[in-house]
């Protein structure tokens, strides 16, 4: 990680931990209030990919919480609703001739509506959504575990990464649509699942409709929403400017381990 990296993350923690007194969470806390979250973005910030991953083990489950903690309203960040022209043809009929495009380095590419998803083997988890802004917010999340898809599209043994493509595109003048891609690790991890519910009803379209991901071990913005296409790859170079996502390729970290 450089300098200016570190930089830029703690400007942006400072930042936020100086607007968190006005700002109207709804409901999401601001993580300034919780000392040991810091202390876990430290640990993010400061050690290497390397030491992170010795210090704390990648298929650790993240925390779960009781019901009772689920924030009465889930803050809504970046994209709320892509202009996509063919995305918003498939809202219009609820996602219904929409599919999920599996393909790549699979021995069995293959394409999944929304009910066949919701047919496989599902998990359910309350977890908190740790953003790098400076925000945290709890929610049930349910939906169909990655490596459940992976397995059945028969992921080969040449993959070494999981890319997400999005429906949106987050800045207005260039076609750079969001993208995401996460390692096996934790494309394997128990808690990495498409969900397609939320907080107990379908996942709402400002949340990422039809699915969007959820990898508990990363920060808010690995979570892809809106997603259309997983694609498996053994490098990651080659797609948008490289660096494995839409906010890697403006200077993110892309391990964003928590
Ligand atoms: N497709 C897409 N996925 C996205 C984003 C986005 O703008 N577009 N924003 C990311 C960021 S920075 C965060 S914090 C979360 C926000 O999810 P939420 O709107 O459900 O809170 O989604 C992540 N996934
Ligand atoms: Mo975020």
């Amino acid at each position: 990680m450089t300098r200016n990296n570190i930089a830029d993350r703690r400007s942006l923690l400072r930042q936020s931990i100086g607007a968190a007194a006005t700002l109207l969470l709804g409901g999401c806390e601001p993580l300034s209030e919780k000392p040991w979250v810091l202390r876990t973005l430290g640990i993010a910030e400061e050690v290497s990919l390397k030491s992170h991953r010795l210090l704390i083990p990648r298929d650790r489950l993240a925390p779960e919480f009781p019901a009772t903690e689920i924030s009465a309203q889930f803050k809504v960040n970046g994209s709320d609703s892509p202009d996509d022209e063919r995305y918003q043809e498939l809202a219009q009929s609820n996602f219904a001739d929409w599919r999920l495009i599996v393909d790549g380095l699979f021995g069995n590419p293959a394409e999944f509506s929304l009910p066949q998803l919701r047919e496989m083997p599902a998990r359910t988890q309350i977890t908190r959504h740790d953003c790098v802004e400076g925000w945290s917010c709890i929610g049930k999340w349910k939906g169909v575990p990655l490596a459940e898809v992976l397995e059945r599209a028969k992921l080969k043994p040449e993959a070494k990464f999981i890319v997400f493509y999005c429906a949106d595109a987050l800045d207005a003048f260039s076609n750079h649509l969001y993208y995401e891609s996460l390692d096996l690790v934790d494309a394997f991890h128990p808690q990495t699942i498409l969900a397609y519910d939320m907080n107990d009803r379908p996942l709402s379209i400002p949340h990422g409709a039809p699915i969007r991901l959820r990898a508990e071990r990363q920060l808010g913005y690995k979570m892809a929403k809106f997603v259309m296409r997983i694609e498996a790859v053994a490098a990651f170079d080659q797609i948008g400017q490289g660096k494995g996502g839409y906010w890697e390729d403006r200077g993110y970290d892309w391990y964003a381990g928590i």
